[in-house]
């Protein structure tokens, strides 16, 4: 009952960031997605007899990828493997079912916070067994065996039925369908004081939560809705949709504006979150205020200990290299070790495998914790609601006394999407070429102090990672970063992250786009990016 098709190896199948993403027709090529899958397996050792947990965030073709990657895990000789009922996991849900199981790893599908549909994104994602995203080790070896393949092994079986819960067969290895948010509910509940929110909600507190049609909508509605009691519609756009209702399901100002103008109302809720395409993503507005990923990640880490998870104190923090420097302050202050990691989420594995840092975040709207290997939007959303249940006091009051405490980091990140590549490219050679010569010169106001382009050692297995992204610091403590996204699917994405110090609390209320306006400007001098580009001004800032 199983077969060995031929295929034919493509040549740019190259996984970034996050794994494999590119539009739905590309991967309903002829092969696409098997090729992949085979790659995947032919890449890893000794799960013979094993389990694999498979799941998605529902968009536009995810059934058909989970049943073709249930009969070749099937083909390839896996034990077990565990899927989400209707083909549904969250990526952080995905992540503790690895690791609760202890499955040999786990494929994810999802293009994130990418759009969905017929001729939206797609993407592939292998989870090894610590929960976390492959490291680079395998996503280089999936690449390399990819370029060579040249068969692929499948069951020749009828479809899964994906939507009852319960165990079949398929040949001598077991299908088990889970509920995809009970496991994950139970966990959250372990580590926060559902009692302290409870109370806080039946008091008044007025709570919204966008599910953006996407992943989050079942585990927000069973959380904050049946166990937290927040309320009755609480949860909006809580259905998970194929195309996501024709939005970006992005947390971010543009793409949540509608939850945006409501927090920032007159009426406004107490509180407001969002989460991405695959729950790994938050987006957190209090009334009145909108908190940047990176304030967030600093003041999470400065009030963890009042969850009843980190009560004894947070052992490090880890934050991805354009993230704001703000959480570096909160380590100081803290006695803690503060990690620079590049750009994705699999570079904090081993800092947390290790046990040295508990609390980690990136820039883009990504926070989490040593509870599983992914980002993880729920979770943020749920610190913050119990650091306000224990606090008392208001997001607004929260934020702000922060930055009292700590000083204020303005920051913004301009991205110009759909760039030419080749012109994209360029500009980021050159300036890597040119990084010498800029110390000590002068862009706009600002004197250059130092320029590099970043390089990792992971301080665990003792692997490199360089190119991560330029770095130019400025004197008075402002910083400018600039690198290639490695997500997108169209052309080439350019993301421009800036930001500067205020420790002055008098000067704590500017726009963001103003207090920066030097750097921006330095930004511009700098890259040249009209003059190659022709782009007056970005795709997105946020
Ligand atoms: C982006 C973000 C990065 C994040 C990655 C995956 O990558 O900048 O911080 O880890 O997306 O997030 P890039 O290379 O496009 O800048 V998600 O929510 O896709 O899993
Ligand atoms: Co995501």
């Amino acid at each position: 009952m199983f077969q060995t098709l031929p295929t034919s190896p493509y040549k740019d199948q190259k996984p970034g960031t996050s794994g494999l993403r590119k539009k739905v027709p590309v991967f309903q090529q002829k092969n696409y997605a098997e090729n992949f899958i085979q790659s995947i397996f032919d890449s890893l050792e000794g799960f013979a007899g094993k389990s694999l947990v498979i799941g998605g965030d529902g968009r536009f073709y995810n059934r058909e990828v989970i049943q073709t990657a249930i009969k070749m895990a099937a083909a390839n000789g896996f034990g077990r493997i565990i899927v989400g009922q209707g083909g549904i996991l969250s990526t952080p849900a995905a992540s503790h079912v690895i690791r609760k199981y202890k499955a040999f790893g786990g494929i994810i599908l999802s293009a994130s916070h990418n759009p969905g549909g017929p001729k939206e994104d797609f993407g592939i994602k292998y989870n090894i067994g610590n929960g976390g995203p492959a490291p680079e080790r395998i996503t280089d070896a999936i690449f390399a065996r990819s370029l060579e393949i040249d068969s692929y092994k499948i069951a020749d079986h009828g479809d899964i039925n994906l939507d009852t819960v319960g165990e079949s067969k398929l040949g001598e290895m077991i299908v088990q369908i889970i509920d995809p948010v009970t496991d994950y509910a139970d966990l959250m509940e372990e580590l926060f004081d559902f009692a302290a929110i409870k109370d806080m909600f039946a008091g008044g507190f007025k709570f919204a939560f966008d599910a953006m049609s996407a992943v989050t909508g079942p585990y927000a509605l069973e959380i904050f809705e049946n166990r937290l009691g927040a309320g009755d519609g609480c949860v909006m756009n809580g259905t998970p949709l194929p195309d996501f209702g024709g939005h970006h399901p992005d947390p971010n100002l543009v793409h949540a504006k509608k939850l945006h103008d409501m927090m920032m109302a007159e009426d406004a809720p107490d509180f407001g979150a969002a989460s991405d395409g695959d729950g790994d993503r938050n987006l957190i507005i209090g009334k009145h205020i909108y908190v940047t990923p990176s304030d967030s990640l600093a003041i999470l880490a400065a009030n963890a200990h009042h969850a009843p998870a980190y009560k004894n104190g947070i052992a490090g923090i880890a934050r991805s290299m354009p993230t704001s420097m703000a959480s570096d302050r909160v380590a100081e202050k803290l006695g803690i070790q503060l990690y620079e990691t590049p750009t994705g989420w699999k570079f904090f594995g081993n800092l947390l495998d290790e046990g040295k840092v508990t609390i980690c975040g990136e820039e883009s709207a990504g926070t989490g914790s040593d509870h599983v290997r992914e980002k993880d939007g729920l979770w943020a959303v749920l610190l913050w609601l119990n650091i306000l249940a224990s606090r008392k006091t208001s997001a607004k009051d929260i934020v702000e006394d922060h930055w009292q405490t700590f000083g204020r980091t303005y920051y913004s990140r301009h991205d110009y999407e759909g760039l030419d590549t080749d012109i994209a490219n360029k500009l980021m050679s050159d300036l890597r070429g040119s990084l010498n010569d800029l110390k000590g010169t002068s862009a706009g106001v600002h004197k250059i102090e130092n320029a590099d382009d970043f390089s990792y050692l992971d301080p665990v297995d003792g692997s490199t990672s360089s190119n991560q992204g330029i770095r130019i610091f400025f004197e008075g403590g402002a910083r400018l970063v600039l690198r290639l996204s490695g997500t997108g699917t169209t052309g080439a994405t350019l993301r421009v992250y800036m930001e500067y110090f205020e420790p002055d609390a008098e000067q704590h209320g500017l726009d963001p786009q103003d207090a920066l306006k030097d750097v921006i400007k330095a930004a511009s001098i700098i890259t040249e990016l009209y003059k190659r580009t022709g782009r007056e001004a970005p795709t997105v800032i946020t």
